[in-house]
């Protein structure tokens, strides 16, 4: 056996049993190896594509997802969705085949690029070494990090002996907070008359749901969520959904009361704390998160608690006093039932006759796709109306790749959500921008058979840049483009596609939702051009 064969069926055996790249001569090898070892590949058409479906994936599954790419150009074309994932620590490996001689066509620096994205460089070094630098790879990635593993094309083909036994893995175990953090969390939430918990990434953990549902209903507190947390808390008559620019009126003014906010896992950035305008004057905040560098990095003055959500959260159950009301009112309880849901906010529909208000699109859809669903978004002046106004059934149906800004991940991260999550329909919200900058995964979409409803909010421009520019007068030739049927696109690479510009041209989706879905539905929706308030206050700062 070789390194690329030990390497790869190392992996598998580490527990990777999901891979996404774009094969050349430096990762065919490798790639070959996992598969027969037993791993599922997937062909992207892009490695930007590639990277985001294992990002995507890792997310969604709690897996730790593997990425293949070629030396060089393999790897520099997927360095965006790779800093979208690094910045969003999830746990996945990019095996990168590496070209150390530097004056190969295909040679760059690809430590340099991993250390520039905030991704863990590592590197296969020998063949007596190959094993164990795979393993040290997964490993460090399943402590949320993003790791390109780089395997120089001089080491591949080297003789290894038979492998090992692998070492067991590494326990991932929830750190208990000190005494003397619990302590003041304690007397924070017994001091508090109106407690907020808005719960991030890190509260997606097994069972804490239900350790923070019983401490908020102790504390008498309000549960909210950051947008990559969304339906964590649904079906609680408490929760005040994402907590954030996507935040309804009625959530909105609940934060902003709140005299204590507990983040749980939760960086309570500008995006989930409105840049600082839901916090109210003199309310307290507290942070609970493993990683002691979160405290404080986005909320300076946070007090800090460190320790895993689950074990924190259960061991100030045990000391809080109560149960108390606090927060939970039954005027409360009567507001959120009837006002907390954006679909309940009376608009004025902005539908022209030959095009549909963003809005009113949204709300079509969210009654007519079944329930079961799994929610991908791109970025753009669009990306609220699909984030407010399509439910998910819980914390594992809404993917967001939303950490480093990028235009063009919202197609892949419903590809690799889809793979994740298979029992739910999948669902990319896609703008015409995004979507057309990642369309080549459209034959990905086709190829895999995924039961995808793809809506693309087309504008005909970069809303976002049309929506902020535009005001000011300034020339606005450079984002808006003329029309392009996306849906006759769409079918060319084998979706069924429709065309929407009023309520009434949806009626097919219904028709798609009780077929057999064979192929999967793209919606090209004409949407009225309208500036997201979300964006104003993004852009406004
Ligand atoms: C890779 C990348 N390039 C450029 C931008 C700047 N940008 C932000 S939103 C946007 C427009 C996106 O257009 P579209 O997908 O049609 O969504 P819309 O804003 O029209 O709703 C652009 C170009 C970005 N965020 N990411
Ligand atoms: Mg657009």
């Amino acid at each position: 056996m070789n390194v690329s064969e030990a390497v790869g069926r190392t992996l598998v055996a580490r527990g990777v049993s999901q891979v996404f790249g774009v094969v050349g001569s430096g990762n065919f090898h490798v790639t070959n190896a996992m598969v027969e070892a037993g791993a599922s590949f997937v062909a992207a058409r892009h490695e930007g594509g590639a990277a985001t479906m294992t990002d995507a994936y890792s997310r969604m599954s709690d897996e730790t997802g593997v990425l293949t790419v070629h030396q060089g150009c393999g790897l520099t074309n997927a360095m965006t969705g790779i800093t979208e994932a690094a910045k969003s620590r999830t746990p996945m490996v990019v095996l990168a085949a590496h070209s150390t001689q530097p004056k190969s066509n295909f040679y760059v620096d690809q430590e340099m690029l991993a250390r520039s994205v905030g991704a863990v460089p590592m590197h296969v070094e020998s063949a007596d070494t190959a094993v164990a630098d795979t393993v040290a790879a997964v490993d460090t990635a399943r402590g949320r990090r993003t790791v390109i593993l780089n395997l120089p094309l001089d080491v591949q083909g080297l003789e290894v002996g038979e492998l090992p036994d692998l070492p067991a893995l590494p326990a991932v175990d929830g750190a208990e907070p000190t005494e003397e953090d619990l302590s003041r969390l304690v007397e924070a939430l017994e001091k508090a008359e109106r407690p907020v918990f808005v719960a991030g990434r890190g509260a997606r953990g097994p069972a804490c749901r239900p350790a923070l549902e019983k401490l908020a209903e102790q504390a008498g507190a309000l549960l909210a969520t950051s947008a990559v947390a969304k339906g964590l808390f649904n079906g609680s008559e408490w929760y005040l959904d994402v907590s954030g620019g996507f935040s309804s009126p009625l959530a909105a003014e609940l934060i902003k009361d709140a005299d204590l906010i507990v983040g749980w896992g939760c960086a309570l950035n500008m995006w989930t704390m409105r840049h600082g305008r839901l916090i109210g004057e003199g309310a307290t905040i507290v942070q609970v998160d493993d990683d002691p560098d979160a405290i404080g990095a986005h909320r300076p003055g946070a007090d800090g608690v460190v320790g895993d959500v689950r074990a924190t959260a259960e061991a100030a159950l045990d000391r809080v006093a109560g149960p108390v009301s606090g927060y939970r009112s039954e005027e409360v309880r009567r507001r959120i039932a009837t006002e907390i849901r954006w679909r309940d906010v009376p608009y004025e529909d902005n539908s022209t006759g030959d095009t549909i208000d963003a809005r009113t699109l949204s709300i079509a859809l969210d009654d007519l796709l079944p329930q079961e669903r799994i929610v991908s978004i791109d970025s753009g002046n669009f990306m609220g109306y699909p984030s407010m106004y399509l439910s998910v059934p819980d914390e594992w149906g809404f993917c967001f790749t939303q950490a480093f800004q990028s235009i063009g991940l919202g197609l892949a991260t419903a590809i690799g959500s889809a793979l994740a999550q298979p029992n739910r329909l999948p669902v990319a919200a896609l703008g015409d921008g995004g979507g057309l900058m990642s369309i080549a995964e459209m034959e990905t979409v086709v190829r895999l058979g995924l039961p995808m409803v793809v809506v693309v909010y087309n504008d005909e421009a970069y809303g976002a840049e049309v929506h902020h520019f535009g005001p000011d007068g300034h020339n606005l030739d450079i984002v808006e483009f003329p029309p392009t049927d996306i849906a006759a696109i769409a079918r060319g690479f084998g979706f069924e596609a429709i065309t929407v510009r009023n309520r009434a041209d949806l009626e097919p989706v219904a028709t798609w939702v009780e077929g057999d879905r064979a192929k999967p539905l793209l919606i090209d929706a004409k949407v009225t051009s309208q500036a997201s308030w979300w964006l104003d206050e993004a852009f406004g700062h």
